[in-house]
């Protein structure tokens, strides 16, 4: 089944889905093949893969290792158009409607589209909210935006509304890799009530009670990422709380 139909179907069920953040230049091959076992393992629902800046030429090695020891979807998650790459199964076609930055709103989205269209990843146009995590993060440095601050939940809803009646598939709110502090549970709730269209919730969760309250606040997807490549055995304890 494609990957957003299963998706929407985890929705409607309400059945939350469990996203393991890969940032290739944070693992090494065997820890990657560590990660890809204890997943396997777990129950994870999918891998996410890619970084707001990749500075290893690894990406390739890591997604035929990936597809070819297990059966988890692969959706990259592209700091920008470099890391298409048609090992994987599909791809977040991120707008990052929070910010005001032309390239990152439709630019890139231009070079990129004629791959996308000849490759066979399924695209997920998604609008890509930053939150603000309390300290400054890669990706707010690297897409030259300003987050949305992390009490003005009326603007996030505004923007994910708009995302949505542009025709976006997917929202995803990202306090950002490593932030301090992950996006609150009443901006999530808000947001939720919003919109009609699956909500995926990422950056600085760092434990399974965490997880919890985002899922409970109406997230239909968590991410984790620097967490599990700092305890890789946090896996199967995020997987069980998120699955219930
Ligand atoms: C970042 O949402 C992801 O884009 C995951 O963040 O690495 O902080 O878990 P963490």
């Amino acid at each position: 089944m494609p990957l957003y139909s299963s998706l929407t179907n985890s929705v409607n069920e309400n059945k939350k889905r469990f996203a393991v953040l890969i940032d290739p230049d944070k693992y090494t091959f065997d820890r990657l093949k560590r990660l890809i076992k204890i997943s396997n393992a777990s129950g994870v629902d999918y891998f996410f893969f890619g970084g707001s800046l990749l500075t290893r030429d690894q990406q390739d090695l890591f997604l035929t290792q990936i597809k070819e020891s297990c059966d988890i979807p692969v959706i990259l998650f592209p700091g920008n158009h470099f890391q298409i790459n048609t090992k994987a199964d599909g791809i977040l076609f991120l707008s990052l409607i929070s910010g005001r930055n032309p390239e990152l709103l439709i630019g890139k989205h231009v070079v990129a589209a004629p791959y996308l269209k000849a490759s066979k990843l399924e695209v997920i146009p998604t609008g890509y909210l930053l939150i603000d995590g309390g300290n400054r993060t890669t990706v707010a440095y690297m897409s030259n935006t300003n987050p949305i601050p992390s009490d003005k939940s009326e603007i996030a809803v505004c923007t994910a509304l708009a995302g949505e009646l542009l025709g976006l598939k997917l929202i995803y709110m990202d306090a950002g890799s490593g932030a301090t502090n992950p996006v609150s549970l009443s901006m999530i709730k808000q947001v939720k009530k919003h919109i009609s269209i699956p909500l995926v919730i990422g950056g600085g969760i760092r434990t399974p009670l965490q997880a919890a309250k985002a899922c409970q606040s109406g997230a239909d997807v968590v991410v984790v990422g620097n967490a599990i490549e700092e305890d890789l055995k946090l896996v199967a304890k995020l997987s069980d709380t998120i699955h219930g």
